[in-house]
């Protein structure tokens, strides 16, 4: 979609997309189990990058020893990391993200840390993430507001943690006709705990929480690139 099939000479890329984590209270909780079984699923689909779309942790108090954690887990994968806050997470002056900043434990990770939103050309793939940091969870904040146009030579993921189609007063909001006028070849949303395809062009979907009370179904996204043919976006449970 970003650019003609002849012209298309990007590398295949696979990237994991998950959010909403909620990691926070325990080591071996069924939050941390999760989490070791999406970067379980990274190595083993040998991605090329990983992308955490909001909500890694659970709440702005959570514990040295869990972010520690979470940067042994990911040098297990070892490859680049892209990482929005969502509303849990939100990166104001409190934030977990201000008091352990996981860049300094882990060193191929990539913080969408810009309010008005950054871009990152990921190493070693051609894959580019942009995303705006949350800094307030409110009706203000558009997790979509001034996103750039795709570049033909990479595959262009835009990530956003908010509410698609969210009635008039709710926070963060997500509207289909910001979905329509996107240009990228994939959208990968946090903020909903349950995995669903929110709109087809582009291709956007919310991962759902690796883990969430209640359910058995948990898993991640596999998003494949591959030039001259549609992305493949595919909900992959984490209990097998
Ligand atoms: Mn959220």
């Amino acid at each position: 979609m970003t650019s003609s099939p002849a012209s298309d000479m990007r590398k295949p890329a696979t990237l994991v997309h998950t959010s909403d984590c909620h990691l926070d209270k325990t080591l071996d909780g069924p939050e941390q189990q999760a989490f070791s079984s999406v970067v379980d699923l990274a190595i083993k689909r040998d991605a090329d990058a990983l992308l955490i779309a909001g909500d890694l942790f659970d709440h702005n108090r959570v514990k040295p020893e869990i972010v520690h954690w979470v940067a042994s887990e990911l040098n297990r994968y070892s490859g680049p990391v892209v990482l929005l806050v969502g509303n849990h997470d939100v990166f104001h002056e409190s934030s977990v993200h201000n008091k352990h900043d996981l860049r300094d434990l882990y060193e191929h990770l990539y913080m969408l840390d810009q309010p008005d939103g950054s871009i990152f050309d990921l190493p070693g793939t051609e894959i580019s993430v942009w995303g705006r940091a949350m800094v307030e969870h409110a009706p203000e904040f558009q997790p979509l507001l001034n996103a750039p146009k795709a570049r033909p030579d990479k595959w262009n993921v835009i990530a956003a943690h908010g509410l698609v189609n969210a009635e008039a007063g709710r926070s963060s909001p997500i509207y289909t006709h910001e979905l329509n006028e996107l240009s990228a070849d994939y959208v990968a949303l946090g903020h909903v705990h349950v995995h669903s395809v929110v709109h087809e062009n582009p291709l956007t979907m919310y991962s759902g929480a690796p883990y969430h009370w209640g359910s058995d179904k948990t898993g991640c996204i596999i998003v494949d690139f591959v030039p001259n043919e549609p992305v493949q976006a595919e909900w992959t449970s984490l209990n097998e």
